[in-house]
């Protein structure tokens, strides 16, 4: 019982008013550190990318911003986060093999993803339990 109050109560809203967030990302060797961004909707999000090998870019999908840093001069981006949701971070600009592989991920708002699999998974759970197992069926 407590678990499903748990999965389905409202999430609370730790932060009525929109804040504002910053984030230092470090770009290098086809990585982001750090490579998730957390924010609530409405937040006001400035992300600074600084890289330390080549240039990285940075574009965030769904958003449709973009931003580059050549090595030892960060370029900061401001923005309303208006839209709840994940959205994918990658690189922009071509920056060795394993380019395509550079990654990060925007998370604004609760994770409605996980919070769903958590309720799907507690009704599977109670499917389980919850019906009776049907009689085995004796007549030959
Ligand atoms: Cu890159």
């Amino acid at each position: 019982m407590a678990a499903l109050l748990v999965a389905f109560a409202p999430l609370p809203h730790s932060t009525p008013v929109s804040a504002e967030r910053f984030f230092h990302v470090d770009a290098r060797n086809f990585t982001y550190s750090p490579a998730v961004l957390f924010a609530n909707p409405g937040d006001r999000v400035t992300i600074e990318l600084a890289s330390t090998d080549v240039v990285h870019g940075l574009y965030v999908d769904g958003y449709d911003l973009n931003l580059s840093a050549d090595p030892g001069q960060p370029a900061t981006l401001s923005f309303v986060a208006g839209r709840g949701g994940t959205f994918r971070l990658r690189c922009s600009v071509t920056c060795g093999a394993l380019h395509p592989f550079m990654t990060g991920k925007l998370q604004v708002g609760p994770n409605l993803l996980l919070w769903r699999g958590i309720a799907l998974a507690l009704l599977a759970f109670l499917g389980v339990f919850g019906t009776r197992v049907p009689k085995p069926v004796t007549d030959h």
